[in-house]
């Protein structure tokens, strides 16, 4: 197994928008990170990723870019671009950009020259089909809801979106595209920045005969018809040989419908494609059929599975990520623990799973706090277009709203993206105005400052567990072994390599559990690190588990 930097980072994601606001206008920006870049070092986090900064309408809040070597106006100018790359690389520290590669905005210069006309020299630069009698060019469904194809009344064509109107597809069959690809994504590697987070990167390739599909499930359609399309693997090499060889960086991709098979060759060492990817697995749990709003229950076997699975599948080739939340999905303390009674337990539990699993690490705002899912009473408060567009989808069908409601505090992207809860001010401290989003009225218990008084806190906990996983490499390049597969409430593995082996036993309950362990009892378990502050070495064949315990012991 190689051993690189890359592989033994913990990347920690900001959220722009919502991290820290220096100018008061109510948004976060660049000054604002600055501000903050002792917070960010104190965790003991190798890698900064930010969400997108470039210009952008903010259709998607960024993930829609009318500029790719522009700073998003209200984040701040290039100069303080400069200055924050300048201080994170001065603090020790990377820094890596998002890169959305799969569509741009419809305010790209590219997207009003190929609107003007047929011919415009731009125009094959998206997807342009036409369609049949008032019917899209196919029946394919977008991520947020709708048609693929809208309609361009001057040309009497369709364009393609996978995401929003707003959002058209780039067309990767066109060599002219990939150059301007290349070329942007070599402005920002000449300023030096360490590595990109390449956004729906499965999407880029797509089938250009635009067949129907006959998939009546969105996920299904996600997994066979949009990612890992004919050309896929040749575009993120070519990317490789044309851009990526030259500069010693680090790559992850972020897409929908990457199988464990399929994430071997996008990051297998020989292909040189990306060195890693992230596997949704876990966070699509609980998705019915369409998909984010269509709920259904899922089990802590199932779970436990799609880890052992991915572990798996890269051990000998590839390499995984970790991750537990993102901003495209709920808290992850709310979704995977309970945001209750043990918010603060089940919080550490998350952060020992996330940091004891063989992959890199990624860990994402405000999750180091514990913060949680916010249920706000109105959908007006909701800003993200995926959850306002299913909402309005399901008005049209004439569900339940009051339902409807319920399944977005749950699943709503915007849970994710509530301010950064620094301590107990108005506004939690993002702000001294009102901020773009409400905040989260938790605040009061749920903040920064508050964590850094109590040593036994959440935030405490995750700066040992990172520094506990830096002074033990068996956690990040050792092997892994799933025990007690079916047991409903405890998640159970060993980590191993030929000097070291360590038991991981995380209590995923409400309840008191005991667990007979597949050990001697003669010999002594040192427990090393717990949540429950447990010092004492265990003597025993047995354990007994408080509520949310999680414990790692040498053995
Ligand atoms: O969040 C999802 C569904 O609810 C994912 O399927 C998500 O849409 C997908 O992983 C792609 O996400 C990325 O690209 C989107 C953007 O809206 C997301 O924020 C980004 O992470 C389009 O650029
Ligand atoms: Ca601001």
């Amino acid at each position: 197994m190689n051993k690189t930097w890359w592989k033994e980072s913990v990347v920690y994601q900001i959220y722009p928008r919502s991290f820290n606001d220096a100018n008061n206008d109510g948004i976060g920006d660049l000054r604002g990170i600055i501000q903050k870049i002792d917070y960010i070092k104190s965790l003991g986090v190798d890698v900064i990723w930010l969400c997108p900064i470039y210009q952008s309408p903010n259709d998607d809040n960024g993930y829609d870019i009318s500029d790719y070597t522009a700073i998003m106006t209200e984040f701040g100018t290039m100069a303080d671009f400069d200055e924050l790359l300048d201080i994170v690389h001065r603090n020790g520290l990377k820094l890596i950009l998002d890169l959305v590669l799969n569509h741009t905005s419809i305010e790209h210069p590219w997207f009003l020259q190929a609107k003007k006309s047929k011919d415009n020299p731009y125009r094959g630069y998206y997807h342009w089909r036409k369609g049949g009698n008032g019917h899209p060019p196919n029946n394919w469904p977008s991520f947020f809801k709708g048609s693929v194809w809208e309609f361009d009344e001057s040309s009497n064509e369709y364009y393609l979106h996978l995401f929003s109107k707003k959002q058209p597809d780039l067309n990767w069959e066109n060599p002219a595209v990939r150059q301007e690809i290349h070329d942007l994504m070599r402005f920002w590697l000449n300023k030096g920045i360490d590595g990109f987070r390449m956004d729906a990167i499965p999407l880029i390739s797509k089938d250009t005969n635009f067949p129907d599909t006959r998939l009546q499930s969105f996920n299904q359609i996600i997994d066979q018809v949009y990612a890992n399309g004919p050309r896929v693997h040749e575009f993120i090499r070519e990317i490789h040989d044309e851009v990526l060889s030259d500069y010693d960086v680090f790559t992850v991709g972020e897409g929908p419908g990457i199988s464990p098979e399929v994430a071997r060759l996008y990051t297998g060492m020989h292909r040189k494609e990306l060195n890693t990817v992230f596997h949704f697995g876990h966070l699509f749990l609980g998705q019915g059929k369409n998909g984010k709003y269509d709920v259904v229950p899922w089990t802590l076997p199932e779970f436990k599975n799609i880890f052992a699975i991915w572990d798996k599948a890269c051990a000998d080739e590839g390499w995984n990520s970790i991750f537990l939340g993102n901003h495209d999905f709920s808290r992850m303390v709310s979704r995977f623990g309970n945001d209750g009674q043990f918010r603060e337990q089940s919080a550490k539990l998350l952060a020992m799973l996330l940091l004891s699993m063989r992959g890199t690490v990624f860990l994402y705002q405000g999750d180091e706090i514990g913060m949680t899912n916010v249920a706000f009473h109105s959908i007006d408060d909701y800003h993200d277009i995926e959850t306002v567009n299913s909402f309005k989808e399901a008005a049209k069908a004439g569900a339940d709203l009051d339902q409807f409601l319920k399944i977005v505090h749950d699943q709503s992207r915007d849970n994710a993206r509530t301010p950064m809860q620094w301590d107990r001010t108005k506004h939690s401290g993002f702000s001294a105005v009102a901020p773009w989003i409400n905040c989260n009225p938790n605040y009061m218990e749920v903040n920064v400052t508050q964590c850094e008084a109590n040593p036994h806190s959440v935030l405490n906990f995750y700066r040992r567990m990172i520094k506990f996983r830096k002074e033990h490499k068996t956690l990040v390049y050792g092997q892994f072994n799933l025990l007690y597969k079916e047991d409903p409430d405890l998640f159970v593995y060993e980590r191993f390599d030929e000097n070291n082996k360590m038991l991981v036993v995380l209590n995923f309950s409400d309840k008191k559990r005991n667990l007979t362990l597949p050990h001697d009892g003669s010999t002594a378990l040192k427990c090393l690190i717990s949540n429950y502050n447990r010092e004492i070495d265990h003597k025993a064949d047995w354990l007994n588990l408080e509520p949310w315990e999680a414990n790692i012991y040498k053995i």
